[in-house]
């Protein structure tokens, strides 16, 4: 959690060292960035993976490739301003993770964006510690209770917040840190039929105290979308740690449940954030290969009007899977609607071309 102390001390160190110093941006820019914009109408616009991959093209020269491509860029000519990257394999020493994507070129990327005046965001979807799954093999529900202080796995899991550390801390730019998401669902290991509500606490803080003297972070809280708000509390890691509350909420069934159930979590977190002094966020969303060629300002605007959560990123444009996307592509049937969007003025993306 960034402190108003810390702000202090750090912009004056900001300042004292900015002739010195290539660090680019601060996690109290980063925390401005994101307050400006919401007290503007607008919410900074991310994309998960886009510097990586899009519909149909990845990059293949991870060592040498210049990072302008993005698909939002080619329907719009700008670039989102958030940047969504996922840890997931880090815990184990790979070098690549779980989509591939290799970790050299991560931290080569979210430089890149980070000093094209953009903003970068982590999450991840670390293995099973307990049964060497997958994140989403919850056969077994000790697996929390295994990595706590005292579970047989705790020195283990110990080493992968090592190893998430010694990376987020080698990027040297402000990372929006996103961990243990989507908890109330029961699809992860660390869901909410997984693990106790104080186990859960007990997770984010064992992740808060081993990775906060490693990098200056932000931040995330975000369940999934389609739980209660008693539940979304329950497992609220306090607001110590926490700097944005979130939600991932996507578009499943018809266009009115989606809205009602954005509508609900925004104003969830739109109060708690306002009587704690945090922000709130859509921390993902999205309508898979969205079908419906004016869902941007048919749907997804109208689902956030009168809102203003501080960023909203939709989810990968998977390269491999012809039909997990949730950004417009080049000639996409939504990306003249996209750019509606964009003109709207509510979605903020990068000025640099
Ligand atoms: C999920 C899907 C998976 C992917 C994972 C991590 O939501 O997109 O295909 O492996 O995120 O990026």
């Amino acid at each position: 959690m960034i402190t108003k102390l810390q702000t202090l001390v750090l912009a004056m160190a900001a300042l004292l060292f900015a002739g010195c110093t290539q660090k680019a941006g601060t996690p109290e820019t980063v925390m401005d960035m994101l307050s400006q914009a919401s007290e503007s109408g607008c919410f900074i616009f991310g994309h998960q993976d886009g510097l990586s991959y899009g519909k149909n093209w990845k990059v293949d020269d991870y060592a040498g490739d210049d990072l302008t491509r993005s698909d939002v860029k080619a329907v719009c000519g700008q670039y989102p301003a958030m940047i969504g990257f996922d840890l997931g394999g880090i815990e184990l020493g790979n070098d690549a993770n779980l989509d591939g994507v290799p970790f050299d070129f991560m931290r080569r990327a979210a430089r890149m964006h980070v000093s094209r005046g953009g903003i970068v965001t982590f999450s991840w979807h670390p293995r099973n510690p307990k049964t060497g799954g997958d994140a989403w093999d919850v056969s077994d529900p000790e697996t929390v209770a295994s990595i706590l202080e005292g579970g047989e796995n705790h020195e283990m899991f110990l080493q992968w917040l090592d190893r998430a550390a010694e990376f987020l801390g080698s990027l040297e730019v402000p990372v929006i840190f996103r961990p243990w998401h989507e908890n109330i669902g029961s699809w992860f290991w660390w869901g909410g039929r997984l693990c106790t509500a104080e186990q859960y606490k007990a997770l984010f803080t064992l992740t808060y105290e081993r990775l906060k003297g490693i990098k200056d972070m932000i931040w995330v809280y975000s369940p999934n979308a389609d739980a209660s708000w008693e539940s979304y509390m329950e497992r609220y890691p306090g607001d110590d740690i926490i700097d944005i509350v979130g939600f991932d909420c996507y578009m499943f069934n018809s266009n009115e449940a989606f809205i009602a159930q954005m509508r609900t979590a925004l104003e969830n977190v739109s109060t708690y954030a306002k009587a704690h002094g945090k922000l709130y966020c859509v921390s993902e969303t999205g309508y898979t290969a969205i079908p419906e060629a004016g869902w941007w300002t048919g749907t997804l605007l109208k689902a956030v009007e009168g809102y203003n959560p501080c960023y909203l990123l939709v989810w990968r444009n998977a390269w491999d899977q012809p039909a997990h996307y949730f950004a417009p592509y080049e000639g996409s049937p939504d990306s003249e609607n996209f750019k509606e969007f964009v003109a709207s003025g509510r979605p903020k993306l990068l000025t640099e071309k």
